[in-house]
């Protein structure tokens, strides 16, 4: 009688037993080659959905086959532990921000160890710890020591009713309006930090030395938004000198508007008194936009005329200037002269407002373009005309000829634009790591010494949502003396935006518990940079340009070392619902993984999410089919539970068979594990399990065969399933702990084909199949088949003229 698999007992077991030992700690061991995994932390939401399993157990998988391949593997795990949420739940519940994060993490740490994962419970990063925002603050000053961190003012949404400033998500819906009580929402200036990454823009566009999804570096490659192109001078007619950035300096001819950002400097100053008013409102109505809006271009264009004009610095002619909201303040200069000839918005824009569409750049061999029929901006570059001195310059050179030019005449110069803006990272908020700047009346603002942090949030902070960070009300708090004068002196109240908290994560892993630094160097050494990194791609941009640049700017500072922070990067896809829709609590639509991991075991769930998906790309969830993985693990149990009977007389054939399957699975288990391609490893098990299952009816048990295969066999499995393979790994008496052992031995010539399938054509024509032994002469594959019955019919006698024979695939004989 075969025992029964009884999941939860197993799983629980092994899981307690792997926590006392210590399975899963890594140390450093220069004996062995390292190899540093890491799936992205999660945010202490509360409760570990379908989501974090599909991300977190795929990812496990892959960091135990490293590990049996002889890797000495750290696979640790944090959580993201500030942010709004947790603020938000406060205010709602009146529980402390605190209280509700870390109860959520000591919850969702009980479902991770439920899960079978290795992550390594010493090394745990949360960033809501003191001891670990010391460290984030201590970023910020070195940041701030290098000029890498300012503050200026910028631009906050704001909900007018309830006074306060809202974040990105809080904004909602096409109206922009307020999420809490539906008041639109306006802009207001607050003085704020940002750091400078911008400087790190071009090397931020350089990949080189990163395995890294194409995906993932052309999303980056865009959010940065390199253009080429000119800076090129204009003064208004009051004498006022603004500079625009043009990518096509050489449509400079055909400018026949200009136009400011509704919040340019100038529009004030430039506007008529008739325009007063109109121009008034349109900047106000802007100011309730977000960039994204305002950037869509299939928008109708709206726009008003300042009363101002410009002259053209070419040719002396004098242009209106209008204000619109295409035009965004943050790109570029925030002022573009309009050529609606050759931009397509600024085209549309010309044809609403029935402004002059002149054509300077003309394609070659094309008719003439007229600009009052264009019925679209021709983009494409061709010959100059109407462009004074440059008339007849060619396509190729226009630019560079047009820049030279405006050089020359000291009126512009070559200038590169980005889309990437520096980071804005304070938040008016209570639960994000405090800023460690004081601002003093005599000495201005001043570092907190290093000796000083953390700077720890109060714990009794009061929730009135009436304006800027709660911090700031807090009766004692916000008041120190200045580390210079030692006068009173003002704490800054915003905390950090917790992208900031996320930008050095991997390295707090490295030794948490260290005081003198934010990591021990020795472990530094030892392993870092992080080998392979996974996690979701809607992470491509913010997140993982920011730990770029972090990167980046510790190694200039001589803290980090090498060019990049993550060497292999992979994305998961997404588990949807049964309707294909994401899953949402509000949706209703939320598959629970307890209930599932209470019904068939965490190995199951693990297989299933496995077995179920391209691990890239997702897809909807199908409960039904999890009963095909538990069937699967049944067969496999008993497997390897029945008496091991029946034994002998297995030919030499069943046997070489046998290994010949378990050898390919090997090489095929190992191939796709190393691609992050689960599937089909679990695919390829249920397939050697059929082919043990009859080599066992054909008296395979007792072979060296066979006991090979069953080695094997739960060695292949335990990345997968590991509690399911542990448990049989000892009932058949091996040594614990199957995670330690090395993956098994790919022996190439067992994993041979015996016999293959040839096409035999004549003429051409499919005629026949025969199976040869591998590696058959030429001479004899010919011989073969010419002997075959159904070929001799159609060679009737005949003496070839020619017989090809491509070795492995097709012989073909030409009559
Ligand atoms: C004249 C012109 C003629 C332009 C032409 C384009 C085509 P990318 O390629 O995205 O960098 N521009 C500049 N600053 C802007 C701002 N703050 N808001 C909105 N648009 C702005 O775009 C650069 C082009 O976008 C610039 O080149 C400018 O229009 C516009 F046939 O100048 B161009
Ligand atoms: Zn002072």
């Amino acid at each position: 009688m075969s025992k029964k698999y009884n999941p939860s007992k197993v799983e629980a077991k092994w899981q307690a037993k792997w926590e006392a030992d210590g399975l899963y700690a890594a140390n450093i061991d220069d004996a062995r080659p390292k190899h540093y995994a890491i799936t992205m932390l999660p945010y202490p939401s509360g409760d570990l959905h379908m989501g974090h399993w599909f991300a977190m157990t795929p990812s496990d998988a892959r960091a135990r086959f490293k590990r049996m391949q002889g890797f000495n593997v750290m696979f640790p795990m944090g959580f993201d532990a500030f942010g709004l949420p947790a603020e938000n739940a406060a205010i709602k519940r009146n529980i402390h921000p605190k209280e509700w994060t870390y109860a959520n993490i000591a919850n969702m740490i009980t479902q991770m160890k439920s899960i079978g994962t290795m992550f390594d419970w010493q090394r745990v990063a949360i960033s809501a710890d003191p001891e670990y925002y010391r460290w984030t603050q201590w970023f910020f000053l070195k940041l701030y020591e290098k000029g890498l961190a300012y503050r200026k003012w910028a631009a906050v949404d704001w909900c007018p009713k309830d006074n306060t400033t809202l974040a990105r998500e809080q904004v909602i819906g096409e109206n922009r309006v307020c999420e809490r009580c539906g008041t639109p929402v306006i802009k207001r200036e607050l003085e704020q930090w940002f750091f400078k990454i911008t400087d790190y823009a071009d090397e931020l566009l350089d990949f080189s030395g990163i395995d890294w999804p194409e995906a993932v570096k052309t999303l980056q490659t865009n959010w940065i938004g390199r253009s080429e192109g000119a800076d090129v001078s204009f003064k208004t007619e009051t004498g006022d000198e603004f500079v625009i950035f043009t990518t096509r300096p050489d449509t400079l001819w055909g400018a026949t508007f200009m136009v400011l950002a509704p919040e340019h400097p100038l529009v004030e100053k430039i506007t008529t008194d008739e325009q007063r008013a109109a121009v008034k409102e349109y900047v106000a109505q802007t100011g309730r936009q977000s960039d994204i809006d305002r950037e869509a271009t299939d928008r109708e264009k709206t726009g008003v005329f300042t009363g101002g004009y410009a002259i053209n610095p070419v040719n002396n002619e004098r242009i209106p200037i209008w204000i619109a909201d295409y035009v965004l303040l943050t790109y570029g200069t925030g002022a573009i002269m309009a050529v609606p000839a050759h931009d397509q918005r600024d085209f549309e824009f010309a044809r609403k407002f029935g402004l002059e569409v002149r054509p300077v750049i003309q394609p070659e061999g094309e008719m003439l373009l007229d600009g009052d029929k264009m019925a679209a901006a021709a983009a494409h570059y061709g010959v100059m005309v109407n462009s004074g001195p440059l008339d007849g310059t060619v396509a190729d050179e226009a630019v560079a000829k047009t820049v030279a030019y405006l050089d020359k005449q000291k009126i512009g110069k070559a200038a590169v634009g980005y889309r990437l803006r520096d980071w804005l990272i304070s938040r008016q908020r209570y639960w994000g790591a405090p800023i460690p700047m004081v601002y003093c009346e005599s000495c201005g603002i001043q570092p907190v010494p290093e000796d000083q942090l953390p700077i720890e949030l109060p714990d009794d902070i009061e929730w009135r949502p009436t304006g800027e960070s709660p911090l700031k009300f807090h009766p004692s708090w916000k008041h120190t003396t200045c580390p210079n004068c030692d006068e009173p002196a003002i704490r800054e109240t915003d905390t950090m935006d917790t992208f900031m908290c996320s930008s050095w994560y991997h390295l707090r892993y490295l030794s948490p518990g260290y005081d003198k630094a934010p990591f021990d160097p020795k472990e530094y050494d030892y392993w870092m940079p992080v080998d392979t990194y996974t996690g979701g791609i809607e992470h491509a941009t913010m997140h993982l340009i920011y730990t770029r640049f972090f990167h980046k700017a510790l190694r200039d500072m001589g803290i980090a070392e090498g060019h990049e922070p993550m060497l292999q990067l992979r994305n998961q896809g997404q588990i949807l619902s049964h309707d294909g829709q994401r899953m949402s609590k509000s949706r209703g639509n939320v598959v629970d993984p307890d209930e599932l991991v209470g019904e068939y075991g965490a190995d199951a769930v693990r297989a299933y999410l496995m077995f179920g998906y391209r691990w890239s790309e997702g897809g909807p969830w199908m409960t039904e089919n999890i009963q095909g993985v538990v069937r699967w693990l049944h067969r496999a149990w008993s497997l390897f539970t029945e008496e091991q009977t029946g034994g002998g007389g297995a030919s030499e054939k069943v046997q070489r068979g046998l290994r010949r399957k378990v050898h390919q699975t090997l090489r095929k288990v190992g191939d796709d594990l190393e691609r992050f391609e689960f599937n089909t490893v679990v695919s390829a098990m249920m397939e050697l399990l059929n082919q043990m299952l009859e080599a066992k009816e054909q008296g395979a048990v007792g072979t060296s065969a066979w006991d090979e295969a069953q080695d094997y066999y739960l060695r292949m499995l335990a990345p997968v399933v590991p509690h399911f393979a542990e448990e049989l790994w000892a009932e058949m008496g091996k040594p614990y702990s199957i995670h330690t052992q090395a993956w098994p031995e790919l022996d190439q010539d067992a994993a041979k084909e015996d016999e293959i399938t040839l096409v035999v054509q004549v003429n051409g024509k499919l005629r026949d199949r025969i199976t040869v032994p591998v590696g058959l002469s030429e001479a004899e594959t010919r011989a073969r088949a010419l002997e075959s019955e159904a070929i001799k019919a159609f060679v009737d006698g005949k003496p070839p003229k020619k017989v090809i024979v491509v070795e492995g695939k097709l012989v073909n004989i030409v009559l």
